[in-house]
Parts: C-alpha cells; sequence; structure tokens
C-alpha cells in the first residue's frame, strides 16, 4: 500500500520511540540543522517537485517555525493563520481532507562535518513538524510520519560521507488524515516548527534510557533504577554503569540504588545528576526522586497530600506561534512560579522537551497530554470518531508510546493525559493500556472518560463550584453504572480545566478555591488558559496589533474565543492572572468575620521560615505604625493573628485605616526560591480597623441664575435640573446607568439560558435615557431633581432623585444624595447601579488618578482577592486594561477619595460618604475612568481602534455585576450578582 497523507497509518521508516536527554546532556556528537533552509509553497500534496530537486534558487524559510508566520507581522506570503476551536476548517469525512492542501516542500543542504565520528549510527531527529511529512535524502525517500508534537527520527546510517555534501527534502502538507486527531483550540498553523538535529549515535551508545527515582519518605529513602538500553553494532549488548557523584553511588545499569536522599518536589525542586555511561557516551539526567500514590482517594506525593493549582499551557508566541524560543518557555516557567501557579497541563499535546526540563528544575507539577483531540467530530454525535475506530488504534497507541518513551525521565510530570475532547470508545482503552505497560509509576488522566473506566483520577472540566463541592464530599450524583460509580468515587477529583480566563475574568476563582482546601478528595485544577493566542499583526497604517480568529479572512472561524488566557499576547500579566497569584498564594492571609486573620501555611512541604510576616497600620499611603510577626507555620497549618493589642488607633479621619499583613520572602536557598526575589509576596491580607469619617453635612443654599437655571458650588444647572457644568467643565453626560461594555463573559450563557448581555439589552439597560420630572429647591436649600432613567419599549427603569447642596465654607464643593430607585419588571441582573458623568476634556488621557480604596489593579465582585485597601495612583491611560478583545475593564472598588489632576493643572476631588446597596452599607463607591465611551468600547474590535473623543468618562458606582466565567463555564455566581435593588450615594465633589 502507498502511503499518502490521507493514510491511517503509523509512521513509516522511523527509529523506534525512546528517551530525550536534554540539549547537550550527551557525550556524543550532534549537530543542529536549524536554520534558513529553501521552501516553496504549493496548492497541493503532488507538488510534482522531484525530491532531487535542490531549491537552489526557492525562497528562504527559518526551520524552526510556521510558514504561515515567515514574515509576521507584515507579510503573509505563505497563507494565514486560520482560528477554528472545535470545528474542522474541511468537510468531516476521514481520512480525506480537501484536496486544497498547502504543502511545504523543504530542501536544506546537510554537510556532515569532516570531523563527524566513524562507525556507529546517525540518526536524522525532527522534535516537531505539523502535520504530516515525508523524509528525503539525496532523491531517495525514506520516511514518512506525523504526530505534529511528537518526534520522529530517521536512520541515516551509511548513507552520508563525512565532510560531503547531502541534500535534505522534507514535503510537509498543512492537512492530512492526522488533522482529524490534532483539532486543539488553537491556530491551523504548519510546517517544521521545532528543531531539527542530526546525531551521532556511537557503537555501543545509550539508545534508551529509563529511570525509576523513588521516593519512601517513612525513610527517606530514594531508590534508584536506570535500565538502558545500547545501540550494539555486533552480537552482545553493552553493559551501562549508573554513577549518583552527589551521593558517591555507583552500580550497573538495571541495578537497584537506595540511598538517603532529598526528595523532588514542585515546591523544592532537587534534581540530582544521574550519569549513565557506556565505553562510548555518557548521559547526564537532572533526575528527581519522588513517589506519586492514591490512597483513599486522596493524590500524594511523596506521601503528602498535594493540591494543583495550575494552568493549561498552549505553546504560545505573537509572532513565531507554536515555535516558542528556549526563552519564551523559561519567561513562562517563571511567570507561572512568580504567581504561585505550581501545575501545567500540557494542553493539548506534549510540549518541546526542553519546556519538561524546566519544569523539573524550577518545579512545576505536569500532566503531560497525548497530542490528540478530535472535538470536531463532537458536532455530528461523534459518527466516525478516530477514537472508536479500530483502524485507527495503531496510529493513537504510537502516539501514547512517543509521549511515554520520550517523556518518563522527568521528575515534573505526575500524570498522563490520554489527551482532549476526543470522546471515548475502544482506543482509550488500548492507549491507557500502552501506557501502563511503558510507566505503571503514573496515574492516567483522560477527562473525556466520565465513566473513569480506563483513568485513575476522576477529571471534568467547567464543573461550578456547587457540584465540585458535592464531589468534594463523595456526595455527588452516581454515574449510571454502579460498578463505575463505585469506582469513580474512589478517586482523587481535578477539574482539567476550569475559571475560564478569557478577556476580563475569571470570576469566581476563590470560590473553587475554598473547596480545594476543604475536601482532601479535590486535587484542585488548571486555569483555561494561560496566555491569549493573538498573533502580532500590522493593519493598513502598520500599526500592530494582536489578531484573533477573522482577522485574517478566514470564512470560518471562531472570533475571540482564541484570546482566553491570564496573560494578555505580548505575556502582560492580564489581572486575572494577579488574581490568581493572589488566590493561589502559598501563604493565605484571609480576613475572617471576627476582625482577625487567618494565616494558612498552604504549603505541602515547607514551613515558612523564609518568609517575613510584616504588618503595617496605614491610612491610604500614610503609615502609622509597623512591625513584624515572630511565627513559622509548619506546612500544612494555620494561626489566627490579631493587630498588637497596643496599637494605637487613630480617631476616624478621611482615609479609612488598615492593617495589612504581607508575607513576604526573606530569604531562600538556590534551589527552591531561584526564581524570586527578597520583598516578593508569598501572600496579603488586611483588616479595615477605622472607618473614614462621615462627611460633615452639608448646609450651603442653592442659587438660581438669571436663565432660570441653578447653581451649587461647582455644579451649575439648567432649569430643568441637567447638570450642565462641574468644576468649570462642560458635562456631556449624567445620570444614571445600569450597563456596561459586555465582556466576553457577559456574552454569553455558561449554563444559563440567556447570557447576561441578552438581559441587560431587553431590559432596556443599553440604551438608557432620562426624562426629568421635576425640580425644586428645598427648604434647607438643596436642589431637589427627580427625574426616571429607561430604555425603550419597556416599564423597567429606575426613579432617580438627586439632591444638590453647597457645603458651608467650601464654595468649591456640592455634595450629592443620589437615591435610585427601581421600578417594573426587574432583570435577572444588572450590570452596574450608579452615575454615568462625562466631562469636556482634550486630553482625559494624560489625566492622573490619585485614589483611596483598593487597588492597585481593577476588582469585581468576583474577583477580590488581589486588590487591596491603601493610596494608588495612575494615568487613566494607564488605568486601562487593554483586552485583546475590548470591554468593561478597569473598576477600582472601595473607593473612598479620588482626586483626578488634568493636564491644565486644574483638578476634580470626589469623596464618598454613605453608600448602602438595598439598605446595605458598604466602604466607599466604585470608579471606572476612560478617555472614550462605553458604547465605543463595546463597537471597538481590538484595542488599538480606541481613541480618545475629548471627553473623561467616569462611573461612580455603587456596585457593579460580578464577572463570572459564562464564556465557557458557570456565569456570575449569586454572591456576586447586582440586581436591581434602592441604591443611596452620597458623594461631594470638589474643584481643586
Ligand atoms: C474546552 C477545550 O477542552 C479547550 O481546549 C478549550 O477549547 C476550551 O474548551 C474553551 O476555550 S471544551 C469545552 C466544550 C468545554
Amino acid at each position: 500500500m502507498t502511503i499518502t497523507h490521507e493514510s491511517v497509518a503509523t509512521p513509516d521508516g522511523v527509529v523506534a520511540p525512546r528517551f530525550r536527554p536534554p540539549a547537550g546532556a550527551s557525550s556524543a556528537a550532534a549537530l543542529s540543522l536549524d536554520g534558513e533552509w529553501r521552501f516553496r509553497l504549493f496548492p497541493h500534496p503532488d507538488t510534482g517537485v522531484d525530491r532531487a530537486e535542490p531549491g537552489d534558487d526557492w525562497d528562504r524559510l527559518a526551520v524552526p517555525g510556521h510558514w504561515q508566520l515567515a514574515e509576521a507581522p507584515n507579510a503573509w506570503p505563505y497563507g494565514t493563520p486560520a482560528y477554528t476551536n472545535v470545528l474542522f476548517p474541511f468537510p468531516v469525512e476521514p481520512p480525506h481532507v480537501p484536496n486544497d492542501n498547502p504543502t511545504g516542500e523543504y530542501r536544506t543542504t546537510l554537510r556532515l562535518p569532516a570531523d563527524w565520528p566513524d562507525g556507529g549510527r546517525t540518526l536524522l531527529r525532527f522534535e516537531g513538524v505539523d502535520s504530516w511529512f515525508q523524509v528525503a535524502l539525496d532523491g531517495e525517500l525514506l520516511a514518512t510520519s506525523h504526530g505534529s508534537r511528537l518526534p520522529t527520527e530517521v536512520d541515516l546510517t551509511g548513507r552520508l560521507r563525512q565532510g560531503g555534501e547531502h541534500l535534505l527534502a522534507v514535503r510537509v502538507t498543512q492537512w492530512s488524515a492526522m488533522s482529524y486527531a490534532e483539532d486543539q483550540d488553537q491556530w491551523w498553523l504548519s510546517g517544521i516548527f521545532r528543531g531539527v538535529t542530526l546525531e551521532h549515535r556511537p557503537d555501543g551508545a545509550l539508545d534508551d534510557v529509563r529511570v525509576h527515582a523513588d521516593y519512601d519518605h517513612a525513610t527517606g529513602v530514594g531508590t534508584l533504577r536506570v535500565d538502558a538500553a545500547t545501540v550494539v553494532a555486533g552480537p552482545g549488548a553493552v553493559a551501562a554503569r549508573v554513577a549518583v557523584p552527589e551521593l558517591g553511588v555507583e552500580a550497573a545499569a538495571g541495578e537497584e540504588l537506595r540511598v538517603a536522599v532529598e526528595p523532588w518536589s514542585a515546591e523544592r525542586p532537587r534534581l540530582y545528576d544521574v550519569v549513565v555511561s557506556t565505553d562510548t557516551e555518557t548521559v547526564t539526567l537532572a533526575v528527581g526522586f519522588r513517589t506519586i500514590s492514591i490512597e483513599d482517594g486522596v493524590f500524594l506525593v511523596n506521601g503528602r497530600p498535594i493540591k494543583l493549582r495550575g494552568v493549561n499551557r498552549h505553546e504560545f508566541d505573537p509572532l513565531r506561534g507554536r515555535a516558542v524560543t528556549p526563552e519564551r518557555m523559561l519567561e513562562d516557567v517563571l511567570l507561572m512560579k512568580r504567581h504561585h501557579i505550581n501545575a501545567v497541563r500540557t494542553s493539548h499535546y506534549p510540549p518541546h522537551p526542553h519546556f519538561l526540563d524546566l519544569c523539573d528544575r524550577h518545579g512545576l507539577y505536569v500532566i503531560d497530554e497525548n497530542d490528540l483531540e478530535t472535538h470536531g467530530f463532537e458536532i455530528d454525535g461523534w459518527v466516525g470518531n478516530p477514537v472508536d475506530d479500530p483502524d485507527w488504534t495503531d496510529v493513537l497507541v504510537d502516539r501514547v508510546t512517543r509521549m511515554v518513551r520520550r517523556d518518563a525521565h522527568h521528575a515534573s510530570i505526575i500524570m498522563w493525559s490520554l489527551g482532549n475532547e476526543a470522546g471515548v470508545g475502544r482506543n482509550i482503552a488500548a492507549m491507557a493500556d500502552a501506557i501502563r505497560d511503558l510507566d505503571p509509576s503514573r496515574p492516567i488522566h483522560y477527562e473525556g472518560d466520565w465513566s473513569s473506566d480506563h483513568v485513575d483520577v476522576y477529571s471534568r472540566m467547567y464543573a461550578d463550584s456547587e457540584e465540585v463541592d458535592l464531589i468534594g464530599q463523595g456526595i455527588e450524583p452516581p454515574f449510571e453504572r454502579a460498578d463505575a460509580d463505585a469506582r469513580r468515587r474512589a478517586m482523587p477529583f481535578l477539574q482539567c480545566e476550569y475559571a475560564h480566563a478569557m478577556g476580563n475574568g475569571p470570576g469566581g476563582l476563590a470560590d473553587y478555591d475554598v473547596l480545594f482546601d476543604r475536601y482532601p478528595r479535590l486535587l484542585g485544577g488548571f486555569i483555561w488558559e494561560w496566555i491569549d493566542h493573538g498573533l502580532t499583526r500590522a493593519d493598513d497604517d502598520g500599526v500592530l496589533f494582536s489578531a484573533y480568529g477573522g482577522d485574517f479572512g478566514e470564512r470560518l472561524h471562531d472570533g475571540t474565543f482564541i484570546a482566553d488566557g491570564l496573560l494578555l499576547p505580548d505575556r502582560t500579566p492580564s489581572p486575572g492572572l494577579l488574581e490568581t497569584a493572589a488566590v493561589f498564594a502559598p501563604i493565605r492571609i484571609d480576613a475572617q468575620d471576627d476582625g482577625s486573620l487567618l494565616v494558612r501555611n498552604r504549603y505541602a512541604f515547607r514551613d515558612t521560615s523564609h518568609a517575613e510576616l510584616r504588618w503595617t497600620l496605614h491610612t491610604g499611603a500614610e503609615e502609622l505604625a509597623a512591625g513584624t510577626l515572630d511565627l513559622v507555620l509548619d506546612a500544612g497549618t494555620e494561626t489566627v493573628v490579631r493587630p498588637p493589642s497596643d496599637l494605637s488607633l487613630p480617631e476616624p479621619g478621611e482615609a479609612p485605616v488598615w492593617w495589612t499583613l504581607r508575607a513576604v520572602q526573606q530569604k531562600g536557598d538556590a534551589l527552591e526560591d531561584a526564581w524570586l526575589e527578597p520583598g516578593f509576596e508569598l501572600g496579603a491580607g488586611q483588616l479595615l480597623l477605622v472607618e473614614p469619617a462621615p462627611l460633615a453635612a452639608p448646609a450651603g443654599r442653592v442659587t438660581t441664575e438669571a436663565d432660570g437655571g441653578f447653581r451649587a458650588g461647582p455644579a451649575r444647572f439648567d432649569s430643568r435640573g441637567g447638570l450642565r457644568e462641574l468644576a468649570g467643565r462642560a458635562v456631556h453626560a449624567f445620570r444614571v446607568d445600569a450597563w456596561r461594555a459586555p465582556t466576553d463573559n457577559d456574552r454569553r450563557p455558561g449554563k444559563g439560558e440567556k447570557s447576561d448581555e441578552q438581559t441587560w439589552y431587553r431590559a432596556g439597560l443599553t440604551l438608557l435615557g432620562e426624562r426629568f420630572a421635576g425640580v425644586d429647591v428645598g427648604e434647607d436649600g438643596a436642589l431637589e431633581i427627580d427625574s426616571r432613567v429607561a430604555g425603550p419599549a419597556i416599564r423597567t427603569g429606575f426613579a432617580t432623585r438627586y439632591r444638590w447642596q453647597p457645603v458651608t465654607d467650601a464654595p468649591d464643593a456640592v455634595d450629592l444624595i443620589l437615591d435610585i430607585q427601581p421600578e417594573g419588571p426587574a432583570p435577572e441582573s444588572v450590570a452596574r447601579l450608579g452615575l454615568l458623568l462625562a466631562l469636556d476634556e482634550p486630553r482625559a488621557a494624560e489625566a492622573g488618578v490619585r485614589w483611596t480604596g483598593l487597588g492597585p489593579d481593577e476588582s469585581y465582585a468576583d474577583s477580590t482577592v488581589a486588590a487591596l485597601g491603601g493610596a494608588w495612583q495612575h494615568t487613566v491611560a494607564d488605568w486601562q486594561t487593554r483586552y485583546t478583545h475590548p470591554q468593561e475593564n478597569g473598576a477600582r472598588r472601595g473607593v473612598t477619595s479620588a482626586v483626578l489632576s488634568f493636564a491644565d493643572g486644574s483638578g476634580l476631588r470626589i469623596d464618598s460618604g454613605e453608600v448602602t446597596i438595598g439598605g446595605r452599607p458598604q466602604v466607599g463607591f466604585e470608579l471606572s475612568l476612560r478617555p472614550w465611551s462605553d458604547e465605543a468600547l463595546d463597537r471597538a474590535a481590538h484595542p488599538h481602534e480606541l481613541v480618545p473623543d475629548g471627553r473623561l468618562w467616569l462611573h461612580l458606582d455603587a456596585a457593579q455585576h460580578g464577572v463570572g466565567s459564562a464564556a465557557c463555564g458557570p456565569g456570575v455566581l449569586p454572591n456576586a450578582q447586582l440586581h436591581a435593588e434602592p441604591v443611596r450615594m452620597r458623594l461631594r465633589f470638589t474643584t481643586l
């Protein structure tokens, strides 16, 4: 049978899968073939090009790289990236793919160095080629392979001459039968995107090395056995030796060594150099001793329960796609560590092997996932799914085999995953069996197996916290089959995906995390996902922006769904990542209702002696007292702390007084903490000790102007009561508001029937207007204005009463008491309740803002952990979060005062008095500032399309609705929903 790109057949002409030592770890000769290759793109796999054609006059293309991104961000000479999530971008008729199938012909001249060693074998190694390829040397076809994110080796022994020049030809198709198995939620990108090397395998060299390194936590003894297969030229095996110089031990390969060691964990990634050698090759591996076990449904590392506070990571670089550099990989690992992430699921394929070296070294628990997703079959009830097709068994077993063989020596890998969203079927069992044969030491994961027949952990995605609570307690609804139910109930539970981080969010992360801590069965989970895959693209004016689905003219695409990470595409941490860091903090400090702070050491293996617990008593930015707590907590323990009893507290003043406690990195050893600087925050929490003094009652009188309008201090009104001027600036908008530019989460229904966006639209909140009903100057001199704010076509609205009164002895100040009374049918939620104010300000983006309240970053009702009370400042420009897809952003909560300084030197101060929602008092208001309107924010498709409109748009809200995770999960939980309720706000505006 001729193998074509439409064949369902295992790779042909390739070397059996084997381990992959880190680059440079072997003493054998190796030659990188990375660099500029000759390249030509054809519309079809029948390129008509002779394999012996050297392509001397062809284009030049970087290997590794994707051809679609060859000249990104400016030009797209070889087709463009395309994004679909679940859908196949071609008709579903496996194993066939369209005739239009871009196919790259690659050529390079392979010059074997004159000193390339004699004898032995020479292998050509590809770390990753997307999606199907054939390899020819000097015109002769040698191998056909696939498995885009898996290695392929081709034996070139006897075909190369020292000092000789050889033509290496690689033909790569974009689509193949294998595309049906590689339907991951990412850009379709093709080519030789990981490195290519030539490797010498001397006679008697180490062909394959398998490391078994366990740790007995009861005795402190590590067990090491290294099995080595050697390359044998003639008959007879060559013996390999194993040494751990640091431990002073040696053994023959296959022999068990028992020696006292320090164990490996993500918290303390202790590695030992293990030197495996024969007479002709030495390989040094960084080995960690650790044991994974599941006892009574609890997942243990070295005998202790751990929690996975993880993320799903796709390989991504905004210019290079999945062709990520070692520097990017390190950046990812360090960013994760610095945000208290301790685990990675390599969604949904084995990553570049160097990434795993970094996880071993810096300490991250890894679920290594097979290169398999067949999600597009779900649309049609999984008919034809490769996972249930016997024709595909060998191919799928080959995939897990190549993953396990390549990666099994990594201490960081604590589970194997069979793939993602690939349905169910016979090949699940076949893959699981194959893995168990290769490596019985690690549990197997696959979310698609709800019965848990073939896996060792119960895994789900996007289960809401209510269900997770039941599962934690082991009282979840039974699975239909009693045997499977019993098996599953005895398993640890993990959310392989949860807290969908699309746009502004995820909300509700802390609600999950509480449960993970509460129930031993809950192993934690992996946030979806690490980074927005926004590809950098220049627009017609040369302005760079982050492109998502549709931005390359794709006819079928999934739009913004590719931008759902904790990092913006340029790896700027989003507010969601800062919240993640606070929620995942290893030393959690939380305020309790009784006025104390609960300090919890959430490390599994470390005490807190590397941290100093520093407290300050402060009002805004002013520090009133400071000290440290003499406290070291053992792993897994907690204690309650209170402010020192002799602390003298000031009388209530303008700003609240907080007692803030921070756990700060103080010392650390190079091993555990090399990735963070002293002073780094390991956790923080605070108590509000003194609430601000109430604003003194105003007693000034409003004056009536000649034109029938009114003046109250710095505020001028027309005769109907419309605010026309404030602080010397024309007012363009001033009314009650209940809408926001929907977030990606607001736009989707989640598990509900309609999205929040639809709810607000139907309640008329999108098009609110105001009708004035009366204006009067009361006996006490205050201006009283009644109005009704409502949208078209509906009775739902808000009866509004404004009460303006000048402040006695403060001619530049005016007080407003605002009462909002919802009327008519109540929508399920409202986006916000408060005031919209737009002031004339030609240079609004440059305006500065200093505020006392929660900060420094945005926070919403269900992402509150990262924001702490204090005094903060920003410019209006910096206040904005440039989400890849523009949407509501930037709210600062608990604001008791804000000072705006305009470019012309003038200013406006806003202080808050009482604020109640449904009669419940709260401290301060929520502030949002923008140099553009919410409508413009809503309309913009990309952040660079937003231009300041000459106004400063402010929201002074009593509250906003939470953000939730409805883009792919539960919506806003009841504890963070905002309903139409009566609101009272008292604000003071002062011209500066
Ligand atoms: C889930 C996928 O597993 C993941 O790859 C990603 O696409 C995510 O959704 C959405 O961003 S599957 C979904 C149907 C729950």
